[in-house]
Parts: structure tokens; C-alpha cells; sequence
């Protein structure tokens, strides 16, 4: 019945990080996964998830399923965030919004009702993106295609092949667009870039799909937030993914959402159904514990004050670490420019370095990170930054 299942490879984020654990070696050092960890190099449990987590304790009763598109309060929080409270979409009532297992369910289920509802539209993803991207809208029977994003020899965006890409393709086409922090390269579009972006979307009628999985990681949580707020305030219907795995350190317990700004609440109305059918074929409603954190830090005025001191504390110490590493870096090869390290937002650089050169830094030093080059600068601190440096000037150098 199933010898001819192939054997799965696993997936290369996840793979990497089990090796890591598997290593013995006592000085290894881990830039692989997008996960944010302190300067003692702990997952941190935040004072304000912790805090919420009181409070849902003290409360907690019945477990009822969840409505298909998850908790309502929940959701309005999600909502205020993304847009700001009190935004002219909202009180129209044309953002539908419901919560999912993480941005990857968010994802998958607007790449299922995509599907659906788009059936002959083509996915453009970024050159390069997250790997899971293009695994998510395949699994969804959407072709995926690329459109040039990343310039190897500036470390910018190759903006003006981007717009020419994207405004050739057929109406209706979806084009992913990560909304800060792009994951791996970290090299983000400048609002000025958004605001050229946005007409080009418009004339040749695209279909946007934002996925927002580190918002408050790049320059703040409303600045982070600027595509979604700019394309909303042009009229743009589109989609967005947004996680609080990263912004809230609550990768296991599945806390997303996935919006999409239509053109009416009559539209709202329709797409919001239709997102509960596809939610029920697939998982059926999402989990209470998760819409429980989310609607309390956010909800509870005290609780977001510090949340958003949390958040800014750790995209401060990813900029401490930034800063740490190009200044090692450049002291050791001081041909080299390593001003990357400093422009690039968010947890991830992408430094270049080669597959090869990957393999050796962690067969030789234990520093682990992904073979396209990406490292998660989250996983650096000031007890391992120099011997990190020190590695890569080590196979750079040769
Ligand atoms: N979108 C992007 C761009 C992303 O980098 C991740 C996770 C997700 C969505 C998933 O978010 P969640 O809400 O947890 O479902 N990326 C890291 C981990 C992973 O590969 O799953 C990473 O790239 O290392």
C-alpha cells in the first residue's frame, strides 16, 4: 500500500535546527530558524504574554469551539493594530478578518480561497522569498512564478525590473509582497518605493498578498505597518497575512490572522463567508488559547504599553547585534563592506556567503544559518558575536 511513498528530505529550516541540537559541540552557535532569542540566547517568555497568561488562567472555564473565523475580539484587535485604531476602513466595514493557526494558516487559507475564486491566477513571489511561499501556493494548485527582487551586486532591490515584471502580468495576477522585514534577505521596499509600487498594482489590476510576519522587527510596529496602511488609504483590495509568533515570542502557540480590505462591506461580507467555508474544509475554527493572548495583550490598555516596549527592546537588541557583527567584521577584513549588516531590517541578513561556505561554517566553526546564506541575527549576542565573526572572516577570508 505505501512503498511508493517517496521518503520526505524534511524541510531545510526545520532540518537545520534539529542538527543543531544533535551537535555536541559546546561553543555552537545557531542563525538558522527566524526566532527571536535574548542575549543569554533564550526563547524569552515576555512579561506581557506571561501577564495575559495570569489573567486567562484566572478566568478560564468552558472550552467551546471558536466560530469558524475565530474569536471576535480577537479579530477587532488584529484589525486596530494593522490599520490603527479608529481607521475610516474599519468603520466601514470593509476588512475582513479572521484568526489563524499562525500566518501560516493564514496563508494557506487565503492560497485555498484563492484558488477557488481565482482559479487561472498565477502567484508572483519575490526572487528570492521564503521557501514556504511557494510550497503553500503549489499545495493550493496555484502556479507560482518569481518576479526580481533582490540585487546581488548593490544588496538593494532591483526595483525598476520588479515594476516592469509586475505591471506585464495578466489582470487579476497575485503578487506576494513581503510587508517588512523581507524574509531572507532583509532588504525592505522605502515607503517612497510603496508608493511607486502602488499605482503599478492598481493599472494592471494585481491582486496584492502582504504576509506580514515581523511586524515591529524593522523600524517599528506602526512603521511595519506602512504597506498595509498605504495600500488600504489607495483603495487596493487585497490580502494580509500577519503572525504573532515573532512579536509576541509565541511560535507554538499559533496566534495569526489573515485580513483581507475589500471595496464595500458588502464585499467584506462575502469574502469573510466564504473564508469561514474554507476554514471549515480545512481545520474547522482555530484555537481559544491563542485568540485568548492575542485579544489580551493587545486589548488591555496596560498590557499593549508594555508589549510595545518588549517589542521595541528586542528590535533594539537585533540592531545592537547588527551593529556588533559589521563592526568585527570590517575590523577583520577591512577590504570588505559590510554596510549591509547595518541597512538590512528585521531578523534576517543575507550575507552572500556561499552554500559551500555555509557547510564549512558549520562543519568547522558550529555556526549554523541556511545555505542561501541567511542568518537570523536574532540568534547572535554578546557571548558569541566575536567568535561568529571571527568564523565568517575565517571562510571569507580564504
Ligand atoms: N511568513 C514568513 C515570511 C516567515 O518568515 C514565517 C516564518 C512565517 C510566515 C510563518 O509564521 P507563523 O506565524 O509562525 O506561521 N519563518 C521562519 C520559521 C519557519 O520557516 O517556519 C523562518 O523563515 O525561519
Amino acid at each position: 500500500m505505501f512503498e511508493r511513498i517517496t521518503p520526505y528530505p524534511g524541510d531545510p529550516i526545520f532540518a537545520l535546527v534539529d542538527a543543531f541540537h544533535a551537535d555536541p559541540r559546546p561553543e555552537k552557535v545557531n542563525l538558522s530558524i527566524g526566532i527571536y532569542f535574548d542575549d543569554a540566547g533564550r526563547l524569552p517568555a515576555l512579561p506581557s504574554v506571561r501577564a495575559a497568561e495570569q489573567r486567562i488562567l484566572a478566568e478560564a472555564g468552558a472550552k467551546p469551539y471558536l466560530p469558524m473565523e475565530g474569536d471576535a475580539g480577537a479579530r477587532a484587535q488584529v484589525q486596530a493594530l494593522l490599520l490603527g485604531a479608529g481607521h475610516p476602513a474599519l468603520a466601514e466595514g470593509r476588512v475582513a478578518t479572521i484568526q489563524t493557526i499562525g500566518a501560516s494558516g493564514g496563508l494557506k487559507v487565503g492560497a485555498d480561497f484563492l484558488k477557488s475564486w481565482f482559479p487561472d491566477s498565477a502567484v508572483w513571489v519575490s526572487d528570492p522569498t521564503w521557501d514556504n511561499h511557494r510550497a503553500m501556493f503549489e499545495g493550493s494548485g496555484l502556479a507560482v512564478h518569481t518576479y526580481p527582487y533582490y540585487d546581488p551586486a548593490s544588496g538593494g532591490v532591483r526595483f525598476e525590473a520588479m515594476l516592469d515584471t509586475l505591471q506585464g502580468l495578466p489582470p487579476r495576477s497575485i503578487v506576494l509582497l513581503h510587508a517588512c522585514c523581507h524574509n531572507p534577505t532583509g532588504v525592505d521596499l522605502t515607503p517612497d518605493q510603496w508608493d511607486r509600487l502602488i499605482p503599478v498594482l492598481r493599472a494592471a489590476e494585481l491582486l496584492p498578498y502582504l504576509d506580514l510576519a515581523y511586524q515591529g522587527f524593522g523600524d517599528g510596529i506602526d512603521e511595519d505597518a506602512y504597506a498595509v496602511r498605504a495600500l488600504t488609504q489607495a483603495g487596493l483590495r487585497f490580502f494580509v497575512a500577519n503572525s504573532f509568533s515573532k512579536s509576541m515570542s509565541v511560535y507554538g502557540e499559533r496566534c495569526g490572522a489573515l485580513s483581507v480590505v475589500c471595496g464595500s462591506a458588502a464585499e467584506a461580507d462575502l469574502v469573510l463567508g466564504q473564508m469561514r467555508a474554507t476554514v471549515r474544509r480545512i481545520y474547522s475554527s482555530p484555537a481559544m488559547h491563542a485568540a485568548k493572548l492575542v485579544a489580551h495583550v493587545l486589548g488591555d490598555a496596560d498590557l499593549n504599553v508594555m508589549w510595545r516596549a518588549e517589542v521595541a527592546a528586542m528590535r533594539l537588541r537585533i540592531a545592537t547585534m547588527r551593529l556588533a557583527l559589521h563592526d568585527r567584521l570590517t575590523a577583520l577584513l577591512p577590504g570588505r563592506d559590510f554596510g549591509y549588516f547595518l541597512s538590512q531590517r528585521g531578523m534576517f541578513s543575507y550575507t552572500g556567503l556561499s552554500a559551500a561556505q555555509v557547510d564549512r561554517l558549520r562543519d568547522e566553526c558550529a555556526v549554523y544559518l541556511i545555505r542561501s546564506g541567511r542568518i537570523c541575527v536574532a540568534g547572535l549576542n554578546a557571548g558569541n558575536v566575536d567568535r561568529t565573526a571571527n568564523a565568517m572572516a575565517a571562510v571569507l577570508g580564504r
